[in-house]
C-alpha cells in the first residue's frame, strides 16, 4: 500500500448553507488535493466537540497556522493515526483549542486525498472496499424545532424511510414524492401556503406536533400506496431541545404543555404505535439512559437512535451498550471532532448490534463525503434532507456510487439490510 504522505495544509473561511462562516480545509498529498468543509448544528448536543475556536472561523484558520507543520509528514490515508495526532496537537477533552471544525475539515480532507492518490472511492479507503451495501436515505419532509419558525412544530423532524425499496433509485424518488406529496396536503389545507422550507429544505408550516404527524404519515401512505413499496415515517425529537433540567420537565413550549419525564416516555411510545414509525431519535433527552433502555425495549421494531445522547462518542455509546440504551446511533463526524474517531464510533457499534445512521447537519456545505461515510461505515441509514443543494449533493453521490460499481462490474450495490 502506498503511503500518502501529508505535503501541506491550507485553510479558508468560508459559508454554510445557513450563511454561516465555516472553515474549509485542503490537504495536499503528492500532487492530489483533498478539500471539506466543516458543517454546524443548530441542535447541538452538550457533549460535541467545540466547533470554531472562540466561535470565529477566522481565528481558527490562524490557530491552525501555528501547528500545519505538526501535520506535514503524516499519512494521509489512516484516519486513526491522523486523529491520534490531532488530539495531541490539540490537548483538551473537546477540541476546545484547535477546534473541531478544523479537525474535522483536515481528517476528512486528509482522507480523500489519500483515496484520490490511491485511485479508489473514499468509501473503499474507509472500509476496505469489502461487503458495502447503500444507505437507506433517511429524508427530512417536515421541519420544526431548531430548524424551523416559531409557528413549526416542537419535534425537530419527519422524516420518510423507503424500507421497501430494492435499489437506490427507487428509494430517493420515494422520498422525493414524500416530500412533494406533503407540499400537496398542506395546500389542499391552506391554498395561501408561501412554500416556505426550514434549514433542511422539510417543509416549515404552522401546525401543531399532531397535525404535522397526521401530514407527514398520510403522505408516506400515499406515497407508498402509488409505488407499491412500502415508506415509513420517523422522528427526530430531539428531546433535549425540550429539556427543562431545572424542573425536571419536558417543555413543549410551542404546543405549550409540559410533560414529565414519565409522561415523555408514554407519549413516545404511543407515538410510535399510532405511527407506526420505523424510526425515533432521542426521544428522551441527552442524560437519559435508563429510559431510553426502556423505550428500546418495549418498542419492537422500531430504531430507537441517539444522536445527542452518544454525540458519537465512543465512550458514552460503550455505557449506553451495557445498559441497552437505544439501538441506532447517529454519526455525526463534527460531533466528536475526527473521522478517525468516527470510524472507531462506528466499530463499536456494529460490535454492538446498534445500526449506524450517518447524518448530516442542519447547516451544511455541497460537500458528497457524507454518502462515502454512510458507505464506509456500513450504516444502514445516511440522513438528509431530501432537496437544497447541500442535501442532493449528498443523495446524488449514492447514485454515482451505485453506478460505478455498475459500470465496472455489472451489478448494483444492494441496499443495507434492515436488521431491527
Ligand atoms: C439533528 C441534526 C441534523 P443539527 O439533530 O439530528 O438533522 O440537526 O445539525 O441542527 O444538530
Ligand atoms: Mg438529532
Amino acid at each position: 500500500m502506498s503511503v500518502c504522505t501529508i505535503k501541506n495544509i491550507t485553510a479558508r473561511v468560508c459559508y454554510d448553507s445557513r450563511g454561516s462562516q465555516t472553515i474549509e480545509a485542503e490537504v495536499q498529498v503528492d500532487g492530489h488535493v483533498g478539500r471539506a468543509t466543516a458543517p454546524t448544528g443548530a441542535s447541538t448536543g452538550k457533549h460535541e466537540a467545540v466547533g470554531l475556536v472562540g466561535g470565529d472561523a477566522r481565528k481558527t484558520c490562524k490557530v491552525l497556522e501555528t501547528y500545519k507543520k505538526k501535520l506535514i509528514g503524516a499519512d494521509a490515508s489512516d484516519a486513526y493515526e491522523l486523529s491520534k495526532l490531532l488530539h495531541k496537537i490539540d490537548g483538551t477533552e473537546n477540541f476546545s483549542r484547535i477546534g473541531g471544525s478544523a479537525a474535522y475539515a483536515i481528517s476528512i480532507a486528509a482522507a480523500e486525498a489519500a483515496a484520490k492518490k490511491r485511485n479508489i472511492p473514499l468509501y473503499a479507503l474507509l472500509s476496505n472496499g469489502k461487503n458495502i451495501a447503500l444507505p437507506y436515505p433517511l429524508g427530512n419532509v417536515f421541519g420544526g424545532g431548531k430548524h424551523a419558525g416559531e409557528g413549526s412544530p416542537d419535534i425537530q423532524e419527519f422524516l420518510a424511510c423507503p424500507k421497501g425499496a430494492k435499489n437506490i433509485a427507487d428509494a430517493l424518488m420515494a422520498n422525493v414524492e414524500v416530500h412533494r406529496e406533503v407540499r400537496r396536503i398542506i395546500e389542499k389545507r391552506d391554498p395561501k401556503f408561501s412554500g416556505g422550507k426550514g434549514d433542511e429544505g422539510a417543509w416549515a408550516y404552522p401546525v401543531n406536533n399532531s397535525q404535522a404527524l397526521e401530514i407527514t404519515y398520510e403522505a408516506v401512505s400515499r406515497v407508498s400506496h402509488k409505488l407499491g413499496l412500502e415508506v415509513r415515517l420517523g422522528l427526530d425529537v430531539a428531546s433535549s431541545s425540550m429539556w427543562d433540567p431545572k424542573h425536571k420537565i419536558y417543555n413543549y413550549f410551542r404546543a405549550g404543555k409540559k410533560l414529565t419525564p414519565e409522561q415523555q416516555l408514554e407519549y413516545v411510545l404511543e407515538l410510535i404505535d399510532k405511527y407506526d414509525l420505523i424510526y425515533i431519535e432521542d426521544p428522551v433527552h441527552e442524560e437519559a439512559f435508563e429510559e431510553f433502555s426502556r423505550i428500546t425495549s418495549e418498542a419492537k421494531g422500531c430504531i430507537v437512535a441517539g444522536d445527542d445522547l452518544f454525540v458519537t462518542n465512543t465512550n458514552r455509546l460503550r455505557k449506553g451498550a451495557r445498559l441497552g440504551a437505544g439501538n441506532g446511533v447517529i454519526l455525526k463526524v463534527n460531533q466528536v471532532g475526527t473521522l478517525g474517531d468516527a470510524l472507531e464510533f462506528a466499530k463499536t457499534a456494529r460490535q454492538n448490534q446498534y445500526a449506524v445512521i450517518t447524518s448530516h447537519r442542519s447547516g451544511d456545505s455541497p460537500d458528497q463525503h457524507l454518502a462515502h461515510i454512510a458507505v464506509g461505515t456500513h450504516s444502514l441509514m445516511m440522513k438528509s434532507g431530501v432537496v437544497g443543494g447541500e442535501r442532493v449533493a449528498k443523495l446524488n453521490e449514492l447514485i454515482r456510487i451505485n453506478d460505478s460499481r455498475l459500470i465496472n462490474e455489472g451489478e448494483q450495490v444492494p441496499m443495507a439490510k434492515f436488521v431491527v
